[in-house]
């Protein structure tokens, strides 16, 4: 019984004594694994900083913004661009001069469905853009959309800025450049659409991070349609007290490549539905 007693405790002994020396190495381990674990702290609080800066934002619907720098830019072609139209000129200098959140995708088919519970459009698809959504209705789609989270800073973009956050800091045709066969890699046009809207965000973004600016459905800007840009607001603001027809930019599936350009521009009655224009929205900061 002694025998074994003191065997037991001998045991008992060495184990103490391994637990110990291990225990040193845990100790070092531990303070290892403390540096590290620190430093992933620190990476971690980077990761979150980035994600809780305020350059983009989620909407209670889903809906996906990026902000947009104010700043100066020259609104309209110059007469060398190929193609341009007379009603984008003369070019002139607008200051946006509030930073503005503007959408990163064209308003799609599920998020209208979720604020006005209608389905109005020709294709279908959840991520299809929504489309024969009249200017008017566009603006019944804000509305609701202002309802639904208690503000009144959703709105359609300007003219200005939406041409503003399309040319994303470039003076070329297109955000990518002059080289409209380059166009397929960042739109849905007649070339490669196969005649139907295409779901939003697959293509190449521009500089800003904003998808199918070029294409896919034509997006109505909130102002009314002069037939050139003499005497155009130049602080970024809606021009109204016009020939009551809207705006809508960027060329659709079923334009030729000359309409998707950054300065070109296309008008029509406000109560209009055509399954070539959609829209996307902006929030005030
Ligand atoms: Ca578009
Ligand atoms: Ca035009």
């Amino acid at each position: 019984m002694l025998k074994k007693i003191s065997v037991i405790l001998l045991i008992c002994a060495l184990l103490a004594v391994t637990l110990m020396t291990s225990g040193c190495s845990d100790s070092e381990e531990t303070a290892e694994m403390e540096q590290d674990t620190d430093q992933d702290d620190i990476l971690t609080e980077t990761a979150v900083e980035e994600t809780l800066d305020d350059s983009t934002f989620i909407n209670s619907i889903g809906m996906e913004f990026v902000k947009i720098p104010a700043g100066d830019f020259i609104m309209g072609s110059p007469e060398d661009e190929a193609y341009s139209d007379n009603d984008e000129r003369p070019q002139h200098t607008v200051s946006i001069e509030n930073d503005f959140y503007m959408g990163v995708y064209e308003v799609t088919q599920k998020e209208w469905i979720k604020v006005m519970d209608t389905e109005p459009f020709y294709f279908e698809g959840d991520d299809l853009p929504a489309e024969k959504i009249s200017w008017n209705n566009a603006n019944k789609f804000i509305e609701a959309l202002n309802r639904l989270e208690d503000t009144d800073k959703y709105r359609l973009p300007t003219e200005a800025e939406w041409e503003y956050a399309a040319r994303a800091g470039t003076t070329s045709a297109f955000s990518f450049g002059d080289d409209s066969a380059e166009l397929a890699y960042y739109a849905w046009y007649d070339d490669n659409s196969e005649d139907k809207t295409n779901p939003v965000g697959l293509k190449e973004p521009n500089p800003w991070g904003l998808y199918d600016m070029h294409g896919n459905v034509a997006e109505w800007v909130q102002d009314e349609y002069h037939s050139n840009y003499f005497k155009a607001p130049t602080d970024g603001s809606e021009w109204t007290d016009g020939v009551g027809r809207r705006v809508f930019r960027g060329g659709s599936w079923a334009s030729d490549e000359v309409d998707c350009r950054s300065a070109d521009r296309d008008e029509i009655g406000p109560g209009s539905q055509m399954d070539e224009i959609g829209f996307r929205i902006v929030k005030e900061v």
